[in-house]
């Protein structure tokens, strides 16, 4: 085997030691030449992410992952250097490198990075202007969380922009009216769309669309509004025959088995339709169970977020209370680091 020394040191110094005993298995033998840094190979690699990025390739990465992968895992991102997170975080385990699938712009996320609530307040033009900056950084598949999709007449607009700029899916909640997040449950007042209308809306954006690779996902909010296992399993399949590419159920309980008891009802009429969850509270799942639920995406939707708020309180806090920044230093990213977390092209 033949390849450049570049993989000694890194997340792909795994795979070297892997290479290594599986040649040694055969007598094979490791040539490694000296990377080659210059002008021509950073053209070669900048090429490649650039078709990477471009919407036609991006936009159907969604399609092919879910053909390929046990579970995709999608994370939120809501600002160009969260998408970078997305994009390059890499960890090494047993042997194998694991990273996200792609990104959620999640509607909760990206109004809360503008201090403003949940309720469609942000307009569909913010929203776009997140995705592009996302879009600037990255090339792994983008799923946007598109609320209610408001007016049927609004969201077949919506839904050409999201396919031209290489977005892969939206993702739709069957509710009407101001829109609260789910999470909040039967705390607030929210209603949920009738199924006719709801069809009607899937049916218009799968008309509207022009490509085959775009997804319209319908979100059910059944159990979030306490309406049960029935009516979300009716909805479901109404939804699918209504052109729905997959089905998302939410659920507000900490434990999974009103999740598991859908997908696995869902799953005994239907094998195909993509299903997705996101575990926000039934958080003590783990990946392989949801797969083996007939699960096909995994959305952690506002972790990158939550992380962030209370990193960044504590040290504006603990700036006011000691009248400097020393005492805070150590658990800020270095200042070297931060100056060169963003790669110049
Ligand atoms: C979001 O991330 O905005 C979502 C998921 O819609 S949830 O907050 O759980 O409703
Ligand atoms: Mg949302």
């Amino acid at each position: 085997m033949i390849h450049g020394d570049n993989w000694n040191n890194g997340p792909e110094k795994v795979i070297r030691e892997n290479v290594v005993s599986l040649l040694k298995k055969y007598g094979g033998e490791l040539i490694e030449i000296p990377y080659t840094r210059n002008d021509s190979v950073k053209k070669i690699d900048r090429q490649l992410r650039e078709k990477l990025s471009m919407p036609e390739y991006r936009r159907k990465r969604l399609r092919q992952l879910i053909d390929m992968r046990p579970i995709v895992k999608m994370i939120e991102a809501h600002s160009g250097l969260t998408g970078l997170i997305a994009e390059k975080t890499v960890v090494e385990e047993k042997g194998r490198l694991d990273q996200f699938d792609g990104m959620w712009v999640s509607s909760l996320c990206d109004s809360t990075d503008r201090g403003k609530p949940d309720i469609e307040l942000v307009d569909m033009t913010s929203r776009l202007r997140t995705i592009d900056d996302i879009m600037d950084v990255t090339t792994k598949p983008i799923i946007l969380d598109g609320d209610t999709g408001g007016l049927t007449e609004h969201f077949v607009y919506n839904v050409r922009t999201l396919e031209r700029k290489g977005v892969s899916a939206v993702i739709i909640e069957d509710k009407t009216g101001l829109k609260k997040n789910s999470l909040f449950g039967t705390e607030v007042e929210q209603s949920q769309d009738t199924i006719e209308n709801f069809c009607e809306k899937i049916r218009a954006g799968k008309r509207a669309q022009l490509t085959d690779d775009f997804m319209i996902i319908a979100r059910i909010e059944s159990l979030i509004l306490d309406k049960g296992l029935d009516d979300a399993l009716s909805r479901a399949f109404s939804y699918r025959d209504a052109g729905a590419d997959g089905i998302m159920i939410h659920s507000r309980k900490k434990e999974p088995d009103e999740i598991f008891e859908f997908c696995d009802n869902f799953r005994k009429q239907d094998k195909g339709t993509p299903l997705v969850v996101v575990p926000t509270s039934f958080n003590t799942v783990r990946e392989c169970e949801f797969a083996s639920h007939g699960v096909n995406i995994v959305i952690y939707a506002n972790q990158l977020m939550r992380a962030a708020f209370p990193a960044m309180q504590n040290a504006a806090e603990e700036i006011l209370r000691n009248h400097r920044a020393q005492e805070i230093d150590n658990s800020l990213m270095p200042f070297h680091d931060i100056i060169r977390l963003i790669d110049e092209i």
